[in-house]
């Protein structure tokens, strides 16, 4: 899980407005934006500003900051979406299920009885 991180993927250039995106949450250390594939209604991916691959590529101080503003995207998307529940996702490297190699936090507001999609 030594790979160097790949400046031109998708979420550094959303990150420089190169690729449109929904945003719905933004501060110094971190944004947040609408899932271009939904597996749930509210599908938010968090992810930090500073270049990290994935979990085991950020400092451990960096991602205390990170995780307290996917906390707070977790509470604003499920007032929002009047969830039940909560499933958050992280996936590491290929062998993981990363597909976008810039870290994420998957935030997926969860219905009683409603699956994920696929
Ligand atoms: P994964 O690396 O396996 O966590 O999956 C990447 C996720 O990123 C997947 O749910 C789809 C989403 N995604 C991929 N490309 C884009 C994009 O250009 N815009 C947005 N908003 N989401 C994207």
């Amino acid at each position: 899980m030594a790979a160097a991180y790949d400046p031109e993927n998708v979420f550094a250039k959303i990150l420089r407005g190169e690729i449109p995106s929904h945003k719905v949450y933004e501060d110094e250390v971190a944004l947040a934006f609408m899932d271009i594939m939904p597996r749930a209604d509210g599908h938010v991916l968090v992810i930090p500003k500073a270049p990290a691959r994935n979990l085991l590529d950020i400092a451990p101080d960096a991602l205390c900051a990170l995780i307290a503003r996917v906390q707070h995207v977790a509470k604003a998307a499920s007032e929002a979406f009047a969830a039940d529940g909560l499933t958050l996702q992280q996936f590491n490297e290929s062998a993981g299920g990363q597909v976008v190699f810039h870290l994420h936090f998957h935030i997926l507001p969860r219905i009683e009885g409603v699956a994920l999609r696929p």
